[in-house]
């Protein structure tokens, strides 16, 4: 029994990740609009968070944010 509970706990918080990791990937799709997978200064400006961070996002300072650095800022 208490195998049963500890894998369904392991799932449980499998399928939580593997949710989130997807909800990352579509709010930066959207924000993505012209999807070149960066996102530019004007791009990130639709999202005051990105926006106000941007140069600190901007981790190799290519005027971009990659989905690398907008994961590793999120996360
Ligand atoms: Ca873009």
């Amino acid at each position: 029994m208490k195998t049963m509970a500890c894998i369904s706990i392991m799932l449980a918080s499998l399928v939580s990740i593997s949710s989130y990791a997807l909800d990352l990937n579509e709010t930066f799709n959207e924000l993505d609009k012209d999807s070149n997978g960066a996102l530019s200064e004007s791009e990130a400006s639709e999202d005051a968070l990105l926006h106000g961070n941007f140069s600190q996002i901007d981790s190799n300072e290519d005027g971009q944010i990659s989905f690398p650095e907008f994961q590793s800022f999120i996360q």
